[in-house]
């Protein structure tokens, strides 16, 4: 039963789930240690991290917040509608909204809000890796939108259960927006999906956000502009991350040493984030729990591949839903095609 697995689950991750140092540690050393050197873009999301995401968002150069807040307030009571409609054996669902990384879910309010208008109230339940984020989303909609009760839960969405408290005669919409889903190769956004519909019954919907690959309005330009932006805060968040191993691993890269850099790899339909060092130079990572000490070395010019966020054709996101269990019924883009907001049913 989705209940009785989804409580026993988070009790065994409470119980037995490596301490987040211990997974910083391991990531880290596996990244750093295989060729190319690379890191996964979760290890971006700490404190200050995350306040770097947050001010990304706020960008000129970066459309895909902005496009995808549009879009919900153009669209909110047609999403909404088209996410309840009756079926024969449910004639008029109530919904949940779950949400899959929900940071601080500044933009879910505007979907709370319709859902509020059409069913007077609703069960919300923010997903996040970070404790901090979901504190400020709880407050954030608990203070904002009257008629909303939200249950959050700390969790790594990509391998755990979700938190489906399901109410009687209701219908569950998962929201999966931002184009967070363009971190994943296309095999593990397959897998993040499946993982998500293996806990939806039939009927279900999904609200995918997704990035567009570049068309006849979008340039390749614009995509580079949104990850490489003049005020340089997508550089800081890059190097961020390079801070972050210095504090929490006792490192001792000179973040200043490595560039910023944001490239189109067109074949895999993807911007890609590195960290180039143009010297030759060493890092030093002493012993910690994942293994003994590190020493690293950096040829000229030699990168570390962070981050991978992938760019979506309209059959692309029509196959991945089909291979993870969904059927796509509704897709909302802004005039110039920049972003799409996808809704799907689960099969
Ligand atoms: C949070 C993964 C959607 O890929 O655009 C922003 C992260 N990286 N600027 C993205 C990000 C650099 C963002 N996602």
């Amino acid at each position: 039963m989705p209940t009785t697995a989804a409580v026993s689950d988070s009790l065994y991750e409470s119980l037995f789930a490596p301490s987040p140092a211990d997974a910083v540690a391991a990531e880290v050393r596996a990244g750093l240690t295989s060729t190319p050197k690379t890191l996964s873009p979760w290890l971006f999301y700490d404190e200050n991290g995350s306040r770097l995401f947050e001010r990304i968002t706020e960008l000129p150069e970066y459309y895909l917040t902005r496009i995808e807040r549009g879009l919900f307030h153009t669209h909110a009571d047609e999403i909404i509608k088209h996410a309840s409609e009756p079926t024969g054996n449910d004639p008029a669902p109530m919904l949940t909204l779950i949400e899959l990384g929900a940071g601080t879910a500044t933009k879910t309010g505007i979907l709370l809000a319709a859902i509020v208008r059409r069913q007077r109230t609703v069960v919300y339940q923010p997903v996040d890796v970070s404790e901090t984020a979901l504190a400020e989303a709880t407050e954030n909609i608990r203070s904002n939108i009257p008629g909303v009760t939200v249950r959050c839960q700390v969790a790594d969405y990509t391998t755990q259960a979700l938190p489906l408290n399901r109410l009687p005669n209701t219908r569950t919409l998962a929201l999966y927006i931002g184009s967070s889903i363009g971190n994943f190769s296309p095999d593990d956004a397959c897998s993040v999906l499946r993982n998500l519909r293996a806990q939806l019954l039939p009927g279900d919907r999904l609200l995918l956000g997704t990035d567009l690959v570049p068309g006849e309005s979008k340039t390749v330009a614009h995509l580079l502009g949104a990850y490489n932006d003049a005020s340089g805060t997508t550089a800081a968040f890059n190097r961020n991350v390079l801070v972050r191993l210095n504090r929490e691993l006792g490192a001792n890269f000179h973040p200043e040493n490595f560039e910023h850099k944001a490239r189109w790899n067109a074949s895999e339909s993807r911007i890609e984030m590195h960290l180039i060092s143009p010297i030759a130079q060493q890092v030093h990572i002493p012993a910690n729990s994942a293994g003994s000490a590190l020493t690293l070395k950096f040829a000229p010019g030699e990168t570390i591949h962070t981050e991978n966020s992938h760019k979506f054709t309209p059959g692309r996101i029509r196959s991945l839903l089909h291979a993870s269990g969904f059927t796509l019924t509704h897709t909302w883009t802004d005039p110039e095609r920049f972003f799409a907001v996808n809704l799907a049913t689960a099969i």
